[in-house]
């Protein structure tokens, strides 16, 4: 034994001799020739020892302390202790605001405990480098955590930007003219915040595809090139949705060294620990570095660097690598005694570290995401690195401060009411000049405009151009494309056949080449150009690409070849309709954020849109986005073959709630035409905040000319397509069609008149959804106007009041229609197509879902049965007629 255990002795002390010389050569040549050398020795050395069969596990994590050593920390500019009380200030009324809003209304909510974490990681943004847009510079973009919406409105309070009487209506905005929204809304604060955030994970995409739209427009000379950063501050929790990582290598693949993500690790998120078990830092480091990102940590604050002095064997690192995020949450409720028992006294050699603090010292050791030297430090990398993204990952206390009222705990993110003590205890731990007498009503703090402070803050943003957040409201002029594009289609198709897909994609060629608007156009694409029949478009403007085309690529020799530039305009995407979406919301907001009206045209599946990235759009809207959303080969039983998964019915119901967003279903490449044109001066000249959905389909049929006079109808939803050609018939009946269903009722409308000598009138239905908002309207405005003449809905006056029955007919589900039956002159019965798609040809889908044209006849026979108009038998014999199987299954259900 006693052998044994001294041929150990020799080995380790072997070990150790031979650690010390390489690592004394090593601190030769880093001392000598630099770290550049150093990491080359490495690569060598790694190589020898694979060669040699050493097996190297990989790795993509640094130790679990700072990036950035001591000894390469910058020289902090300003004063930290200003900046100190200026923050203790902004946290005191942040609190304030949530804890009164809470006392005057229970239940009304908002958060303290993420700003509590993430205040001095903003402050040293605000203070140091967020540059505002002003006249000389572009300004930076900052996506701000939707839940620390009070911090930012409690530094706008120190500002003068808001008043108290703001602060006391933080989420009270109806019954207050100075109602503060509960989180980032453009909407509802449209000159103050940019970028709706608390959807978590849609800021971290949007902003990626800002950051390289932002590139885009400096690539195709329609900005300056500059040196402004798109940041984005996240939770931790916030990592685990898809669409926060889903985009990350799109990032670094650009080259994005205009992007900055600063992760607020504060290590929990609303239950709970983010990674309990783990460590949140270390999954994020590797995730981020193995995508090519610059990766900075900010774990330890300063008074951790003499104990990393001290720490010559590593033991302390090693403790550090171990304890997992559980074990950090716990150090911060538990007292001292319980860190150096806990957390030093796994070791003696670290206990011996510390013995000389005392128990409140080890308490008190900052974390780096609240320290400001080590946030300034990393802010300022970030701001110099060239080449890749950088993500800081800034390790915090969630409701640092709160003390026993929430620190650390599990219940901090809900907590929303501070008792007396509570005030007291945050009160004095921030120095906050408020009596004991006042501390109970949590009054708003702001000191003297003469003050140090005030001063300090206001000439640190003067400095950097001004406040922020601050949003852009002014139009930029817009000269509207010429009127010699849409007149081909106003004059239809002749002979041909052409889908409504190919027409779509004739007039986006030729608003490209208009001299007024042509370079603001920005089609995007998730990888179906060629499904929309656009590849012409590859050639005409190139596909945008940062390095150009670094190949040749194989279809070189053809008209069509897919060309790569860096002036290129489409954004092909590839397979991402979130990406796409955030590329749209950043060209349809360019007229704020750049002042230039770009014009986004996203053109995409349409069963992908709406029900796929749902969310993005209704950013879109809260942000006053502009553009066209395209939804190609659409229509369930339109696009044949494709199945369940492919077939869209139902995207136009889904964008019914979305205030702002128009839908049209248009039937004629002339309907487009129109709505294309008079979107484009609703949206760009006349400054309307609304932005576009249209579906467009696969189907070939003859484009006719325009009906003259239709374009009101077009735009407002409904118009007369053609009068009854059987005026003596005594019964009525109205067709409404849409989309390429529309020649289903045109057919069915044939056959009422010749087979059943009925008068049928036939009407274009473009949008349910227009028309549904004019029905809404015009009712809300009778009920409140009861003394008053009562209106008609748009669509009354267009349909014939003697109409004896309806039958409106869509490739979209059947509560469309129903959406307005109940201000329509006659019962109406809806066809659509509910239900699953499923593969097969158009002719078996439409007889299938029951929308095709003996299906309109049945329904209107029906309809007239039901009051008597027609016999029942007649309903029966139609049956018959058109082999309808009566026996069939219900396709809602089937
Ligand atoms: C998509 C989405 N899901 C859920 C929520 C509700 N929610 C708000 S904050 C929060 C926890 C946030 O944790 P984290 O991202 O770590 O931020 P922290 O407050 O800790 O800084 C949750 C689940 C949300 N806002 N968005
Ligand atoms: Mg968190």
């Amino acid at each position: 034994m006693s052998v044994d255990k001294n041929i150990d002795n020799e080995k380790d002390l072997l070990e150790e001799v031979e650690n010390k010389e390489w690592l004394q050569s090593l601190d030769y040549v880093l001392n000598t020739y630099g770290s550049e050398r150093v990491n080359r020795l490495l690569r060598k050395l790694h190589i020898h020892a694979r060669k040699a069969g050493v097996n190297i596990p990989f790795t993509a994590n640094t130790p679990y302390i700072n990036t950035i050593p001591l000894d390469k920390q910058e020289n902090f500019p300003g004063s930290i202790e200003i900046e100190r009380r200026i923050r203790s200030y902004i946290r005191w009324n942040a609190m304030a605001m949530v804890v009164r809003a809470n006392r005057h209304n229970d239940g009304i909510g908002g958060h303290i405990s993420t700003y509590a974490s993430a205040a001095t990681l903003y402050d040293i943004g605000f203070n140091h480098f967020f540059r505002a847009r002003t006249e000389k510079q572009e300004g930076d973009i900052i996506y701000f955590q939707g839940h620390a919406s009070p911090g930012i409105y409690s530094r706008a309070f120190l500002e003068g930007r808001l008043d108290i009487e703001h602060l006391e209506n933080f989420r009270n905005e109806i019954s207050s003219e100075k109602g503060l929204s509960s989180y980032p809304h453009p909407w509802l604060m449209p000159d103050f915040w940019q970028f709706p955030t608390v959807s978590m994970g849609l800021s971290p995409i949007m902003a990626i595809y800002q950051a390289r739209f932002n590139r885009y427009l400096e690539d195709r000379g329609l900005k300056k090139e500059t040196d402004s950063k798109v940041w984005a501050f996240l939770g931790d929790g916030e990592t685990d949705e898809p669409e926060t990582l889903g985009a990350i290598t799109l990032a670094s693949r650009e080259e994005l060294d205009n992007l900055i993500f600063v992760v607020n690790c504060n290590l929990q998120r609303l239950d709970g620990p983010v990674r309990g078990n783990g460590k949140i830092i270390q999954e994020l480091e590797a995730i981020f570095r193995g995508a090519g990102w610059n990766v900075i940590k900010v774990i330890w604050g300063n008074d951790w660097d003499p104990l990393l002095a001290a720490d010559k064997d590593d033991i302390l690192v090693d403790r550090m690598q171990k304890a997992v995020d559980g074990d950090y949450q716990k150090y911060i409720v538990e007292p001292g005694s319980y860190i150096r028992e806990h957390f030093f006294g796994t070791d003696p050699r670290l206990k011996k570290l510390v013995e000389h603090y005392t128990d409140e010292q080890l308490e008190r050791l900052r974390r780096g995401g609240h320290d400001t030297e080590k946030v300034y430090t990393a802010y300022k990398a970030a701001m110099e690195n060239k080449g890749s993204p950088t993500v800081i990952l800034a390790k915090t206390i969630k409701g640092y401060g709160l003390g026993e009222s929430g620190e650390g705990k599990n219940i901090t993110h809900q907590q929303k009411k501070l008792n007396e003590d509570e005030l007291k205890e945050f009160r004095t731990r921030f120095g906050i000049p408020i009596s004991d007498e006042d501390v109970s009503k949590a009054p708003f703090y702001k000191p003297d405009e003469n003050s140090k402070e005030i001063i300090y803050l206001k000439k640190c943003r003067e400095r950097l151009g001004g406040a922020i957040p601050k949003r852009n409201t002014k139009i930029t002029k817009f000269k509207m494309p010429s009127n010699e594009i849409y007149k081909e289609f106003i004059d239809g198709s002749g002979n041909r056949e052409v889908p409504t897909t190919m027409a779509f994609v004739r007039i986006l060629s030729k608003l490209l080449r208009d001299k007024n608007v042509g370079e603001l156009i920005v089609p995007i694409v998730p990888d179906e150009a060629r499904t929309f029949g656009m590849e012409a478009l590859f050639r005409q403007v190139g596909i945008y690409s940062h390095v150009g085309q670094l190949y040749e690529p194989v279809d070189k020799e053809t008209l069509l070849y897919y060309k790569e530039a860096l002036d290129g305009q489409i954004l092909e995407e590839g397979i991402t309709e979130a990406g796409s979406m955030s590329s749209f919301i950043a060209a349809g907001t360019s007229y704020s954020t750049h002042g230039i009206n770009t014009i986004p045209f996203f053109i995409y599946y349409s069963m992908f849109g709406m029900q796929r990235i749902g969310d993005l759009v209704w950013a879109a809207g809260d942000m006053k986005c502009k553009g066209f959303m395209i939804g190609g080969t659409a229509g369930r039983t339109t696009l044949a073959g494709e199945g369940l998964q492919h077939q869209d019915g139902h995207s136009h119901l889904l964008a019914y709630p979305v205030p702002n967003l128009l839908a049209y279903d248009p039937a004629y490449a002339y309907e487009i035409a129109v709505i294309i044109k008079n979107g484009m001066e609703r949206m760009y000249v006349k400054g309307e905040d609304i932005f576009y959905y249209l579906t467009v389909m696969n189907e070939g049929y003859i484009q006719p000319p325009m009906p003259k006079g239709s374009e009101e109808g077009i735009i407002k939803g409904i118009y007369k397509l053609s009068s009854s050609d059987n005026k003596d018939s005594k019964i009525k009946i109205s067709l409404l069609g849409s989309g390429t269903i529309l020649n289903e009722s045109i057919k069915a409308k044939k056959v009422l008149e010749e087979d059943y000598d009925l008068s049928v009138d036939l009407f274009s239905v473009t949008s349910y959804k227009e028309l549904y908002k004019d029905c809404l309207e015009t009712e809300r405005w009778n009920m409140l106007h009861p003394s008053e003449i009562s209106k008609s809905p748009y669509v009354r006056k267009i349909i014939d009041d003697d109409s004896d029955i309806i039958v409106a007919a869509s490739d979209y589900v059947k509560t469309l229609p129903e959406s307005v039956s109940s201000w329509l002159p006659a019962k109406c019965i809806s066809l659509g197509t509910d239900g699953f798609g499923r593969s097969a040809s158009r002719e078996d889908l439409r007889s299938f879902f029951e929308v095709d044209y003996r299906y309109i006849v049945l329904a209107s026979l029906y309809g007239l049965s039901k009051d008597i108009k027609v016999n029942t038998e007649l309903v029966q014999k139609a049956c018959k007629k058109f082999d309808i199987d009566t026996t069939k299954d219900n396709p809602f259900i089937s």
